[in-house]
């Protein structure tokens, strides 16, 4: 995997320094090691991307649908080719083990471009904006215009397919701002669309910081704005965008439950709580963070959750045996930290277990807390981080009343063998996904999106679609 010493903003189908020629360092977080200098795009940079993305909408919006579903068609299978190297891009500068990037985030993001390729020339037969009389399509949807998109470090790759594919399927031009820790894969991802021989200006990729994110959102030329990250900068934006005509779509934190119930098939249940809180190191908006398990088998679910998570393996992601990687960056390791010392603090019991972590790069090992309790930090706040706070209930109400005690709204699972109660409190539950017997399970065509300070508007499905029309 060749990494440029240097890489530049993507802007008008070209790559280009910063006007103001400032950089800043990408690391590999599972080394501390500088991977390369990235263009730190300001106010000026952004205009320039706006701009261009403006310059092409015309002509995009203008091509039959069929037309830009071959654009479509052919950036997905030429992820399909490159993900090798995708895979090991991702892996160094996330840190995030490379089973996951090469098994789940490369195959998603090609599945979600094909899926939305799939869609750009049936808009018209979405049923989107049907007449409330005659159930008929009033007229074709209309796309929005400019969108910017700001994202996050945890999925890069797949968080700019989540954005990119359903904007430019429905004929809108892009300005996307990855993260500060992770800008290559988009970076990698606009030679992608290079190659594809996408038309110049209908993607532009800005990488910098949050200041870079602010003026991409406050930019009068842009008409939506799709944001993916924390809900504290979710709330900044939405505050930017209230009074202007520009159309917002959020997808925030989250505090998922996973519920175990006495009759679910536990072996397979732990597997789920695994997965649920320890994929991606925790740092996951969809996570299952809080482990609700029936009083009735607490103790038989802790053992055999101890025995498993003695067995996963943490050090390094380009390790293909590796189950856990190491966080991203330091201040979120600084996070972490903190909220698991709030937990021991409050009186909670912290288990992990026997593991040695690499002396450098940031690591976090696997950790429990059993004892937590409602009121307790680790049980409210968001740890985006490899930490399960278990809690206990008897009766389902219970489960469902503790489940939906937390501002956020994104997940949660159920495990039981008793589909009446999958169905009955799939409908109780204030969580935009529901997982039954299995947990964090994505699949292009169904829509994601959260209730509360989990944000609003879905990705995914033909939901997704209308984030980005005007119906
Ligand atoms: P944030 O700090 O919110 O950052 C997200 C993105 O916004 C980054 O690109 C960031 O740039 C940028 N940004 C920061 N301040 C900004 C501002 N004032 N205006 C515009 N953009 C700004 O979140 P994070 O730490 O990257 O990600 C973790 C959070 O994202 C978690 O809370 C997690 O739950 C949430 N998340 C949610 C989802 C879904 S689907 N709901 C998915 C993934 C993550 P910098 O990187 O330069 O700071």
């Amino acid at each position: 995997m060749d990494i440029a010493p240097s890489y530049g903003l993507f802007i008008d189908g070209e790559f280009r320094e910063a006007a103001a020629g400032k950089v800043f360092k990408t690391l590999a977080p599972a080394t501390e090691e500088v991977l390369s200098e990235v263009a730190q795009a300001d106010a000026d940079d952004v205009d320039a991307a706006v701009r261009a993305a403006r310059a092409a909408f015309g002509p995009w919006s203008a091509l039959p649908g069929a037309e830009r579903a071959k654009y479509l068609f052919r950036i997905a299978r030429i992820v399909q080719e490159r993900s090798r190297e995708l895979a090991v891009l991702e892996t160094l500068d996330n840190g995030k083990p490379i089973r996951e990037t090469r098994d789940a985030d490369l195959p998603l993001v090609a599945a979600h471009f094909f899926y939305y390729a799939g869609w750009a020339d049936k808009l018209a037969h979405a049923a989107l904006g049907r007449s409330p009389v005659t159930g008929a399509s009033e007229e074709a949807p209309r796309p929005l215009g400019v969108a910017a998109q700001v994202i996050p470090w945890n999925f890069p790759l797949m968080m700019l397919a989540w954005k990119i594919a359903p904007a430019l399927a429905t004929g809108n031009t892009v300005v996307l701002k990855p993260a500060e820790t992770t800008p290559l894969s988009a970076l990698f991802f606009a030679d992608i669309c290079r190659q594809a021989g996408l038309p110049r200006g209908v993607v532009n990729i800005v990488t910098g910081d949050g200041s870079t994110g602010a003026a991409l959102v406050g930019h009068p030329g842009v008409d939506k704005v799709a944001f993916t990250g924390s809900t504290a900068v979710g709330k900044e934006i939405a505050r930017t965008v209230a009074g202007t005509d520009k159309r917002l779509t959020l997808e925030l934190g989250g505090k998922g439950a996973n519920i175990v119930f006495e009759d679910a098939p536990l072996d397979q249940a732990v597997e789920g709580i695994v997965n649920g809180i320890f994929f991606n190191q925790g740092q996951v908006c969809c996570a299952g963070s809080r482990l609700l398990v029936q009083e009735s088998v607490h103790e038989e679910v802790l053992d055999a959750l101890k025995r498993r998570l003695a067995t996963l393996r943490v050090g390094d992601p380009l390790d293909k045996n590796t189950d856990v990687g190491a966080i991203n960056s330091a201040e979120q390791l600084a996070r972490i930290t903190e909220l698991a010392d709030a937990g021991e603090r409050e009186g909670a019991a912290r288990w992990s277990p026997a593991c040695e972590l690499p002396g450098e790069g940031y690591w976090f090992a696997p950790t429990l807390f059993t004892g937590v309790t409602q009121a307790h930090r680790i049980a409210r706040e968001e740890i985006f981080g490899p930490v399960l706070s278990v809690l206990t209930f008897r009766t389902p109400d219970e489960a469902v009343a503790k489940a939906n005690n937390t501002p956020y709204g994104l997940s949660a699972g159920i495990w039981t063998e008793k589909g009446s109660r999958i169905l009955k409190m799939a409908n109780q539950l204030r969580a935009g996904v529901v997982w039954a017997n299995t947990f964090n399970k994505f699949d292009p065509a169904s829509p994601f999106g959260g209730y509360k300070e989990s944000g609003f508007g879905r990705e995914g499905g033909r939901h997704g679609l209308e984030a980005y029309l005007d119906v």
